[in-house]
């Protein structure tokens, strides 16, 4: 890509309504754009890392044997009265009428609708466990919109609903999603730690949230350190096997949002030394209702004795948008985001520090297209800014690396390379340079 033919509105100024810095440097970096309060317009650069992201929880789901499907954003009322909730949301939920009158809202979760497409065709134990999946915009009416797309109104959700028949098989369910959950967040840099929960208008006794420490966080943690060393599963994990021994060491350590806190507990189990108290960003929560939505809705299972019971049933969230802002508030530096690898909107960015120079011009389109042939998505800035503006500018949009062409290097048959983490440069040539990226 052509940063001349890009749109890359970045900011000069610090946006004063900002209060944290994931918010600040996604509006500088021109990611997003507010169109209302908590209503975001994606724009280019932000919407390549929300498609980052959305990838990698799609492949961890697909990996734990989640199915994909995709559900509406809008949904009948009377669906919600079957549950009982559509009284008991409250005001966090959009309530729209169409004009037949018909009374629909805006999704803030998909529970009923998930039962209502499971009960009307799954009758029997042999179809089961079912975990089916989607990535949707959802709508929560929320008293304080802040932070950008950290607490969002529209916000972008993974949401997995599990089906069993007895609880055994719905905490296995649990427990898939658990381990999906740990290597989703590791794939993507960022160490959440799974905490005890309150379950809120969800509902069910069993929940974890998966926490990103952080001091901007907007839930207050408790924990034991140890739990930040613990390994993160590898991807040749067997769903199908028991995952109890992992889902153990995770929740053995203490660890629990400020809702669910037993200071006894905590005191009692942690030594001084690894208490660690915090505050944190809830980027996943598991849990687990059993038969919460399929008894009120005659979601009937007959089990192998013929007996009709209601579906076990699980959900498990993932704020897909608001990991960016968790990202960047786990990655950044006084200039700018530092991507991790795996989400960045470009990986390599290539500045020509004198466009219309002949040489230099064709050893940018060389680089760009090696790299853009070799799959590493290249962002050439080819624009008659100033060098001082091009450096600043790739330092705030925080990709991987940065590659320097210019005059004097081509004369000398070098180009710079620079690490955007650790900031480190070596000077060499252009081959070379390409070897290191991979292209
Ligand atoms: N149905 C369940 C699980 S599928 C559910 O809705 N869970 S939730 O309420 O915990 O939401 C799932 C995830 O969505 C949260 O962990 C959080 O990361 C994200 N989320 C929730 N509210 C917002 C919001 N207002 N803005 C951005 N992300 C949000």
């Amino acid at each position: 890509m052509r940063l001349s033919r890009f749109f890359l509105p970045v900011l000069k100024e610090t946006p004063s309504e900002a209060q944290i810095v994931s918010h600040r440097l996604m509006l500088r970096a021109g990611m997003i754009r507010q169109e209302a309060a908590g209503i975001y317009a994606w724009l280019p650069l932000g919407f390549r890392v929300l498609k980052k992201i959305e990838q990698i929880v799609r492949e961890e789901m697909d990996r734990a044997g989640a199915i994909e499907m995709l559900m509406p954003t809008l949904q009948l009322a009377d669906l919600w009265r079957e549950s009982g909730r559509y009284d008991a949301y409250g005001p966090e939920m959009l309530r729209i009428t169409d004009r037949h009158d018909r009374e629909l809202l805006y999704g803030p979760t998909n529970e009923e609708m998930i039962t209502e497409v499971f009960r009307a065709s799954v009758r029997s134990y042999k179809d089961l466990p079912k975990n089916l999946y989607h990535i949707q915009w959802k709508f929560r009416d929320e008293q304080r919109p802040r932070f950008g797309v950290m607490r969002g109104r529209e916000f972008l959700m993974k949401d997995a609903y599990s089906f069993d028949i007895d609880e055994a098989a719905a905490r296995h369910s649990y427990n898939q999603m658990f381990v999906a959950y740990l290597r989703t967040f590791g794939r993507m840099g960022l160490k959440a730690i799974p905490m005890r929960a309150e379950t809120g208008p969800i509902g069910g006794d069993l929940s974890h949230e998966f926490i990103v420490l952080a001091e901007t966080g907007e839930s207050a943690v408790f924990c034991d350190r140890r739990v930040l060393n613990l390994p993160i599963p590898d991807a040749s994990v067997d769903y199908g096997s028991d995952l109890s021994a992992i889902i153990n060491e995770w929740t053995n350590l203490y660890a629990a949002t400020e809702d669910v806190h037993e200071v006894a507990r905590y005191e009692r189990e942690t030594a001084p030394d690894d208490r660690l108290e915090t505050r944190g960003i809830e980027v996943g929560q598991v849990f687990y209702f059993g038969d919460k939505y399929s008894k009120p809705m005659k979601a009937m299972i007959a089990g192998p004795d013929g007996v009709e019971r209601p579906a076990q049933m699980g959900s498990y969230g993932v704020g897909v948008s608001r990991l960016l802002g968790a990202i960047i508030e786990a990655s950044h530096d006084e200039n700018g985001i530092i991507w991790p690898e795996a989400v960045a909107p470009f990986g390599v960015g290539i500045v020509n520090l004198k466009p219309g120079d002949e040489a230099v011009d064709a050893a940018c389109a060389k680089a760009h297209d090696a790299l853009e042939a070799a799959g590493k998505e290249p962002l050439l800035d080819d624009t008659d800014n100033r060098a001082g503006g091009k450096f600043a500018t790739m330092d705030l949009i925080g990709l991987p690396w940065q590659l320097v062409i210019g005059p004097k290097g081509v004369a000398d048959g070098v180009v710079e390379l620079k690490r955007r983490a650790g900031g480190e440069r070596q000077t060499l040539p252009l081959e070379d340079a390409l070897k290191v990226l991979g292209a």
